[in-house]
């Protein structure tokens, strides 16, 4: 029996989540519902989930756990020897501090491009304005990120995928829809090698192409 259901989307945010539970090898059920056909804003959802986001996971006993750092926390938790998350001080609070930051500042660094004309209110020099200062930062933001990873392509030497390694493979996926190379940066091809080759990943990767949306 499942302990625990992840609502999710595809090819969205939600991913991150998806790969961690799938990666804990811990039995999460998954409910993919659909962005596009605003399934996020239905009753029945919004119950679930007063955000009217994803992800959501509905750990039972009526506790609904949002925000990406929060499950996956939750998740690498209830799975200790998957070693998605230190156990110990202070590699737990760098895990912690890099988890942070790819959902605060990077993630909203990303949001800014492709949401420019929400934040412009519909203005479009002014979204032209927000989307070019967004990009410059996602770049200096994937600069940094770059020189971090250590030579076995993780961010804290673990030798295996941490919560923020598959964070930042998974934003990193976003860079070519933003135009920015990555290509050289020779850090994150590590990174992105060494999360790929995950099969919890790889799985999640493959259950979303085959669901489509
Ligand atoms: N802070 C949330 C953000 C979640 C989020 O922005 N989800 C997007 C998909 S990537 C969403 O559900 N958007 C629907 C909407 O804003 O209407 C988290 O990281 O878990």
């Amino acid at each position: 029996m499942s302990i625990a259901t992840l609502w999710t989307s595809t090819r969205t945010g939600g991913t991150v989540s998806h790969m961690v539970a799938a990666a804990s090898g811990l039995d999460i059920a998954l409910r993919f519902i659909s962005l596009r056909a605003g399934e996020h804003k239905t009753p029945a959802y919004l119950a679930l989930n007063p955000k009217g986001e994803v992800p959501a996971l509905d750990v039972g006993g009526g506790v609904v756990i949002t925000e990406t750092p929060a499950i996956c926390t939750w998740i690498a938790d209830m799975a200790p020897a998957s070693g998605l998350l230190p156990a110990e001080h202070p590699q737990r609070a760098k895990a912690l501090e890099w988890m942070a930051w790819c959902h605060f500042h990077l993630s909203r660094s990303f949001v800014l491009v492709f949401a420019a004309n929400r934040f412009a209110g519909g203005d479009e020099a002014v979204a032209a304005v927000i989307k070019a200062q967004a990009v410059l930062r996602s770049q200096a933001a994937l600069d940094y990120a770059n020189a971090a990873v250590q030579a076995d392509g993780t961010l804290l030497g673990t030798g295996h995928a941490t919560i923020p390694d598959i964070q930042l493979f998974m934003i990193t996926n976003f860079a070519d829809a933003m135009a920015i190379d990555i290509g050289a940066m020779a850090g994150l091809q590590r990174l992105r090698a060494m999360v790929g080759a995950n099969p919890g990943v790889q799985a999640a990767l493959a259950r979303e192409a085959a669901a489509g949306g």
